[in-house]
């Protein structure tokens, strides 16, 4: 088995830390070759709740010496072996749902009832996703005298962030596997205690030695020394847009073929005739999910100014309501910001925002939040000037910032002065007007009147909110070359 002490984490009010010693690599557990630690916190108790070793560049090597190793017999494999191999993991993964659920909750404070559905739900559900597809991958096309055949880019290193942790690793790594290639994962260094539940599931799995490899370690030295791996051929990262910048340079230099999931600054148009009451409460609702530490959060709410009043009553109303607190408490609907440093960037933003000319709603700085823990409260801010910076920068916060339009080209304008162009959405009684308005924003995915989650629809961005698609076939699609033959 492997290096792992201390129980797992079971106790709600006082989880026994977790230690971690060792890095998965070749099929197994493996001591690190240096003697750094990563400390990791829980932010709603300020105590730190696990350790796990800190890779460096030797680590990475061994890594994507493993990958390498294992690429041409995974690539060799038939399709329908590949989606064996996941769904004997998503059988596994599903059997932790509770621990991985507790495990985020620990880590990072999404509260559990919402980690249970979000947290390991949505990762489980994409894995489910991917166990179909590696089965049907792309057909082979005939093009005039030209075969035209797919096959795995090869050795992917996937570096992910610590808002949703297990899905942004499932979200790069079931589509790679099931595309053929092996991969190296990087995993957030704040929150990297779910990934090992992953690494868990593998073993139980029986994946191939290789297939999939972790090393801890922080962004800087694991990080880079991944995607500046000659033996790795596409860098797969999501996070913010400057360390993404960062992973660009470093893949360019070999052209390594990148994907990129980045920052995003959504907006949320409300018509006038639009159902007010239902478009607000889903708007806050999604801009605060996971203390608002989401890349598509929809924090720009843009209402016509006919209801603009109603609508920030109504949005100020439904924030102030909002439950903070204890992640295990199931009333919480709010939990802490991932960590000291985090809470401290939002709490900048909200002062830099007033000082803009905001006006404050409910929340800000002097709104009561527990002692304990890196919370910020839910805050509203309205009147906000679209170029001012809380309406420019993504804050990764509980910060709403509203904002009246004019007419429609008014809005989609406001919707468009950004650099970024991840999601966003549209509510109006006339269905036709609002797909009409989202066809011309950009941005890679617009939710029109609450549109349900669709995990196999293309997720991305336009602009600098990154470069490639997740999910789906679209998803799969990142991880393949594509080959004519002339015959
Ligand atoms: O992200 P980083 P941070 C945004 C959000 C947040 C801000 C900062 O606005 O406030 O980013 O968060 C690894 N070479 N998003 O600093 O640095 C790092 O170890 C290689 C949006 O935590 O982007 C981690 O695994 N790797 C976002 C991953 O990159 C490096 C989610 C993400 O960390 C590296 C998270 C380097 N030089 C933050 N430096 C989203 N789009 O969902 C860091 N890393």
């Amino acid at each position: 088995s492997h290096p792992s002490r201390g129980a797992s984490m079971n106790s709600a009010a006082e989880p026994a830390p977790t230690y971690r010693t060792g890095f998965h690599i070749g099929g197994r557990w493996v001591s690190p070759l240096g003697t750094d630690e990563i400390s990791v916190e829980n932010p709603a108790t300020e105590q730190v709740i696990g350790r796990v070793p800190a890779g460096t560049a030797a680590d990475v090597d061994r890594a994507v010496a493993a990958a390498r190793a294992a690429f041409p017999g995974w690539a060799a494999l038939a399709p329908t072996e590949r989606a064996a191999h996941l769904e004997r993991l998503h059988r596994r993964l599903t059997a932790r749902a509770g621990e991985i659920a507790h495990t985020v909750a620990c880590e990072l404070g999404t509260p559990l009832k919402i980690a249970a559905r979000v947290q390991a739900g949505l990762p489980l559900t994409v894995l489910d996703s991917y166990v179909t597809l590696a089965a049907s991958p792309p057909e082979e096309e005939t093009v005039g005298n030209s075969l035209v055949v797919r096959e795995p880019v090869g050795v992917v290193g996937a570096i992910t962030p610590w808002n949703y942790p297990l899905h942004q690793v499932v979200a790069k790594v079931a589509p790679a596997l099931a595309a053929g290639c092996t991969v190296v994962l990087k995993p957030a260094e704040l929150t990297p205690l779910v990934a090992y539940l992953l690494f868990d599931a593998v073993d139980e799995a029986g994946l191939p030695p290789g297939v999939v490899n972790l090393v801890t370690g922080t962004g800087p030295v694991a990080g880079a020394a991944l995607a500046a791996h000659p033996g790795v051929d596409m860098v797969s990262f999501t996070g913010s847009t400057a360390t993404g910048t960062q992973i660009s340079r470093l893949a360019a230099d070999r052209i390594a073929r990148v994907s990129l999931e980045l920052g995003g600054k959504s907006a949320n148009i409300i018509f006038e005739d639009a159902d007010l009451a239902g478009a607000v409460k889903v708007g806050v609702g999604n801009a605060f999910l996971n203390s608002g530490q989401t890349c598509t959060a929809w924090t720009r709410m843009l209402v016509h100014r006919s209801r603009y009043d109603e609508a920030v009553d109504l949005a100020g109303k439904a924030a102030g309501g909002y439950r903070l607190g204890d992640p295990f408490d199931p009333a919480t609907r709010l939990g802490p910001l991932v960590s000291a440093g985090q809470r401290e960037r939002v709490r900048g933003y909200v002062e830099r925002g007033l000082a803009e000319g905001a006006r404050l709603v409910t929340g800000g700085l002097d709104a009561p939040v527990p002692d304990t823990g890196y919370f910020v409260a839910p805050t509203v801010l309205a009147d906000v000037d679209p170029d001012s910076t809380v309406a420019q920068e993504e804050i990764f916060g509980p910060v709403l910032a509203v904002i009246p339009f004019d007419d429609d080209d008014h809005a989609v304008a406001i919707a468009n002065n950004s650099k970024y162009g991840l999601a966003g959405a549209v509510w109006s009684g006339d269905q036709d007007r609002a797909v009409a308005v989202a066809r011309r924003l950009r941005t890679g995915a617009v939710d029109v009147n609450g549109g349900a989650f669709n995990p196999l629809a293309p997720f991305g961005g336009y602009k600098q909110s990154g470069v490639g698609r997740e999910l789906g076939a679209h998803g799969l699609a990142e991880f393949l070359e594509v080959k004519s033959i002339q015959r």
